[in-house]
């Protein structure tokens, strides 16, 4: 529980924008803040002080702490809740859109919530209202991605769920994630963390103590939620051990896979929950993931593909795909050093993807188009001289790349004759992020046509949170990929995840190759690939369709132009 103080200095803060939203008056408004500010601070909990001792409170705010501390609340609050409807209070954060536009738009045109406000932007609504001109249209829209976006990209997700299952640890038997997490999603709304415990009150108990909680949200016997940084929240619950796969199937999700199984369940006359599947009282499996995915008569599912898109009726027909592992991979075709941006030596890499146990390792530092890198053919033919003595130091094959700038009209930094001199060239968009579909889509095509161009890298050019994606006619591109035998990157770069798991699948369909790689910039940076391969996994790729899982003669009859 938040303190009472917190508690109620926040709600002091939404009367304060309430009260100046619906026309009161500025003083006022001012020292309502005053007040919340001075009760968070006060040291002492609001229920065991006298409140006029606190700085700022007035007698007026004192009657409404006193009824805060008898009822949760006040009425001029709930008055004002009343009056200004909670979509509208969401309309009003809107960073690029203000309050007073906000209400002005509540009350002329009935917009009531960001929601409705995109609409009315997309429907032509606004044009023609006083101060909506394109341009702050297209930075409302903005604006209002900005605000619904909670989400975390799996890396600080992941991060953090490991960090919570290692303190948890000595209090539990079995310990999973599971949700999006599990399903290897790129953003993660929460994480969910399932357990056995022998105490699991202790175990509550623990969860709460966590010295990194920011908030606990809420907690009882089997259920604890609390957040942390990035505003992001862990739930971790307890399940009994005998049916432990069932919570597991259950929390995993989604929960349109978990709809869909449900389903079949019925239709069996049985019943599925977190705890088991049931023919009457009796439980038929529950232990484990496999146990209850057979009894319904279904293989198990990777968790990847549980999104009910297709999955289930292929497991049905015996036909799921073998998915790639992290352990297939024998190669990273898409790596830097510090020749530009990478922060460690040559050398250091390669000892690292040597000890990774790759069989293959291509060095693809930045080509001079991309100018604050200073890179030039000297340096990269200098680099490439190096490579012989490493590749016998470390025994692994070592390929001479370099990661290509895609110009805004497709062609790429150096002539045909300096290209067919590395052994892998990987292809960018690193500017014009914002050229119209057509342009973009033409770009793509031009860059893929060149003999020498064997893998796109990053293709959306998308950083999670950061940058959208660029605009591209996909299907466009991606018939050109595969026609032109040209492969498509998946960064594992868990900020990026480029290309997202969708349009791996839509490029799939297309009979588009694939590498998963990790951009690393530094050695650690080796270690993402599991990012990537769980987007491969989520896009229905096999081994085959990974050209780095591929033997090296295989590989390099890949990479002739
Ligand atoms: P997130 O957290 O937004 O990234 O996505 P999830 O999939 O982790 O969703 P979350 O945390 O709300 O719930 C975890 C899993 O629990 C979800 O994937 C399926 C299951 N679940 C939650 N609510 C329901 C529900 O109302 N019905 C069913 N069948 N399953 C649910
Ligand atoms: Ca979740
Ligand atoms: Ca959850
Ligand atoms: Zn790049």
């Amino acid at each position: 529980m938040a303190r009472a103080n917190d508690e109620m200095a926040a709600l002091l803060d939404e009367y304060a924008s309430l009260f100046a939203l619906t026309g009161g008056d500025a003083f006022r408004v001012r020292s309502y803040q005053k007040a919340a500010k001075s009760i968070a601070g006060f040291p002492d909990d609001l229920r065991e002080t006298d409140i006029r001792r606190i700085p700022g409170v007035g007698s007026a705010i004192t009657g409404k702490v006193e009824e805060f501390l008898r009822t949760g609340t006040f009425h001029q609050l709930e008055r004002l809740r009343g009056e200004v409807p909670e979509g509208v209070r969401r309309l009003t954060k809107i960073p690029t859109l203000g309050p007073k536009k906000a209400m002005m738009l509540f009350q002329d045109l009935g917009i009531d919530s960001p929601e409705a406000l995109v609409a009315a932007i997309e429907q032509g609504r606004l044009a023609g209202v006083r101060g909506f001109g394109a341009k702050t249209e297209a930075n409302i829209l903005r604006g209002v991605e900005q605000l619904t976006q909670t989400r975390v990209h799996a890396g600080v997700a992941m991060g953090i769920a490991k960090q919570v299952m290692r303190d948890l640890a000595p209090l539990t038997r079995r310990m999973e994630y599971a949700g999006s997490l599990r399903r290897c999603k790129d953003t993660i709304g929460d994480v969910d963390v399932l357990a056995t415990a022998d105490d699991p009150l202790a175990l509550m108990e623990a969860v709460r103590r966590l010295p990194y909680v920011v908030e606990v949200v809420a907690s009882g016997p089997a259920k604890t939620s609390i957040r942390v940084e990035h505003g992001l929240q862990v739930d971790v619950r307890v399940v009994p051990e005998e049916s432990f796969g069932a919570a597991l199937i259950y929390f995993t999700g989604s929960k349109e896979h978990n709809v869909h199984i449900r389903e079949i369940a019925v239709r069996q006359g049985r019943k599925l929950s977190e705890y088991g599947l049931f023919e009457g009282d009796l439980r038929v499996a529950a232990a484990t993931e496999e146990e209850v995915y057979h009894a319904l008569g279904l293989p198990w599912i990777p968790p990847p593909l549980r999104e009910d898109t297709g999955e289930i009726e292929a497991a049905r027909r015996g036909e799921l795909p073998v998915l790639v592992q992290a352990g297939d991979l024998r190669g990273d075709l898409h790596t830097h050093t510090d020749l530009t941006d990478g922060v460690a030596t040559l050398a250091e890499m390669v000892a690292a993807a040597a000890a990774r146990g790759y069989e293959y390792y291509a060095v693809t530092d930045h080509a001079p188009n991309l100018a604050m890198q200073r890179m030039t053919l000297e340096k990269a033919l200098a680099q490439r001289a190096e490579l012989p003595a490493l590749e016998r130091r470390y025994g692994l094959r070592l390929l001479h790349g370099t990661e290509l700038n895609i110009a805004a009209d497709g062609t790429v930094d150096w002539p045909a004759e300096i290209l067919a001199g590395f052994d892998v060239c990987v292809a960018s968009v690193h500017s014009h992020f914002t050229q119209s579909r057509e342009e973009m889509t033409r770009r793509f095509i031009t860059a893929c046509e060149n003999p020498y161009v064997h893998v796109i890298g990053h293709p959306t050019a998308r950083k999670i949170g950061k940058r959208p994606s660029v605009d591209a006619d996909w299907d466009a591109v991606f018939k050109a990929c595969a026609r032109t035998g040209t492969a498509l990157e998946i960064d594992s770069f868990p900020d990026r995840n480029d290309l997202p798991a969708d349009l791996v699948r839509l490029a799939r369909t297309h009979g588009v190759k694939f590498s998963v790689d990790s951009d690393a910039h530094a050695v650690p940076h080796l270690a993402n690939i599991p990012y990537g391969i769980g987007t491969a996994q989520r896009g229905w790729l096999t081994a085959d369709d990974v050209v780095n899982t591929w033997p090296v003669d295989r590989l390099l009859e890949f990479l002739k132009p």
